[in-house]
């Protein structure tokens, strides 16, 4: 059976989950708490694992993968039906900017590790550790409203009237933004696309508050 390496909060492992959900995929849960005791995903047995030492990972059948986009794709080719990848090239390319847009220049710069050293090792108080926090997303946000407002590919998804790759990263990410109660008002598409993804099970059931190890 797949196993998934996560932690309820983390928004890659949420990524995943999403994923996972849609493809109807069952799964067992390893959880790794982020912060209890220094962080469980730092201990040498999940270092082994992952040498990055982020969550998510996921293993199946013996193979362990790592990165949350690495493993939708692996998830894509394997159970392709329902596809979370259009067929065509452009589409295609166009739902990978989206979720590269949020995985790889939106999220990196507010994951725990970043903000911690913001406030211990460069000695900023934790108001500026949330300006920080609602710069990034304010910035990165525009970027990814502007690929969707008034795009015609844009559709009650990101892409078109399916869930894709693009949905299972925005998601995560506006769900994230609230939680710092970032001002959303500038991104009616991102969080009309959001909240109808959350009225689907494959969404709801992912979300945070919903798994196990919720706190
Ligand atoms: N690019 C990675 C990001 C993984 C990541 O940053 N995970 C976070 C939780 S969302 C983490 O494990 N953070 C631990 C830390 O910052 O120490 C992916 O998409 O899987």
């Amino acid at each position: 059976m797949l196993k998934l390496h996560g932690y309820f909060r983390s928004s890659a492992a949420y990524r995943v989950r999403i994923a996972l959900n849609l493809k109807g995929l069952a799964y067992e849960n390893a959880f790794h708490h982020l912060t209890r005791g220094g962080g469980e995903h730092l201990r040498p047995d999940y270092v082994a694992l992952n040498p990055q030492a982020l969550v998510p990972a996921l293993e199946d059948d013996g193979a362990v993968l790592t990165q949350s986009l690495a493993i939708i794709e692996y998830l894509e080719e394997r159970f392709p039906e329902p596809a979370l990848l259009p067929k065509d090239a452009v589409g295609r390319a166009r739902v990978r900017a989206i979720a590269l847009g949020i995985a790889c220049e939106i999220h990196p710069l507010n994951n725990l590790r970043v903000l911690g050293y913001v406030t211990k090792e460069l000695g900023h108080s934790d108001a500026e550790r949330t300006k920080w926090y609602r710069h990034w997303i304010a910035d990165g946000f525009k970027g990814i409203e502007g690929l969707l407002a008034g795009n015609p590919a844009t559709g009650s998804f990101c892409h078109g009237d399916k869930p894709t790759l693009a949905d299972c990263c925005l998601v995560p990410q506006v769900f994230n933004a609230r939680r710092f109660d970032c001002d959303l008002t500038a991104f009616p598409t991102m969080v009309r696309i959001a909240e109808h993804a959350a009225s689907l099970p494959a969404f709801a059931a992912a979300a945070p508050g919903k798994q196990p190890d919720a706190e």
